[in-house]
């Protein structure tokens, strides 16, 4: 079985004191977890800096976006060669706040993803519905026609190689995450879905939950059989926060 995966994301927060101090508290707790793979997305200036700092931990480097262009003229965007040169093992692509604050369509997000798989960077696919098409019945639709735009791009086997994070819109930021069930009714239809993917015996990508997922949330959503992890965005700039949320995740 896969570890457990953890990934902090620290959105548009941070400075070079800040981060700088958030490492050095969690670093050395973060180094006596066993069994789940940590992760940390800062925003693109600071790569350079979190990397050099996790130098010699078990902490991996993230980012947080990417253009699927390999270089040209795309001013202010970033390519997986670059997150390459920075040890990037991981890329968040189409986020919510992506898709809804910078007009990610679904065409655009399947690019990415397919970029990251062939620049050998692991793309951690965001997808989730909205509050009205939940109430509407909708959701499990929409998030199965997020994943099918990537599969239709890079084929169904693909989609082995990278990690999805379910992350309801209604729960992101807003302090009020899905219930255990409520995400485990969709992990478990995503699972569902990946299976008529993948070859039989190919393991599954992992899922994360994701959406104000907290130090006290975390047990009951990480015991769910099919959530494998999270996707951390506020309570990844807290320390102590961040090193329980990966604690609970052995
Ligand atoms: C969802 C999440 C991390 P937060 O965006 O990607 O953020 O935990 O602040 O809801």
């Amino acid at each position: 079985m896969k570890d457990k995966l953890v990934i902090g994301n620290w959105k548009m927060n941070g400075n070079c004191e800040e981060n700088q101090r958030l490492l050095a508290e969690a670093l050395p707790e973060l180094a006596a977890v066993t069994g789940v793979e940590v992760v940390v997305c800062p925003p693109f200036p600071y790569l350079a800096q979190v990397g050099a700092q996790l130098q010699g931990s078990p902490v991996s480097l993230g980012a947080q976006n990417v253009n699927a262009k390999e270089r040209g003229a795309f001013t202010g965007e970033v390519s997986v060669p670059m997150l390459n040169d920075f040890e990037c093992r991981f890329v968040l692509v189409g986020h919510s706040e992506r898709r809804t604050l910078f007009g990610e369509t679904d065409e655009m997000v399947a690019e990415k993803y397919a970029a990251a798989l062939s620049g050998g960077v692991i793309p951690v696919l965001c997808v989730g519905e909205t509050l009205e098409q939940r109430r509407a019945g909708l959701a499990e639709n929409v998030i199965v026609g997020q994943l099918q735009a990537v599969a239709s791009r890079v084929g169904g086997e693909a989609m082995a190689a990278g990690v999805i994070a379910y992350e309801p819109l209604w729960a992101i930021g807003t302090g009020e995450s899905a219930t255990p069930e409520q995400a485990q009714q969709i992990h478990g239809h995503i699972r569902q879905w990946l299976a008529g993917q993948l070859p039989s015996g190919t393991a599954s990508p992992r899922l994360l939950y994701g959406g104000s997922l907290k130090a006290d949330n975390a047990p009951a959503l990480f015991a769910q059989p099919d959530i494998d992890g999270g996707l951390v965005g506020s309570a990844a700039l807290e320390a102590q926060s961040f090193v329980t949320i990966c604690r609970v995740a052995q």
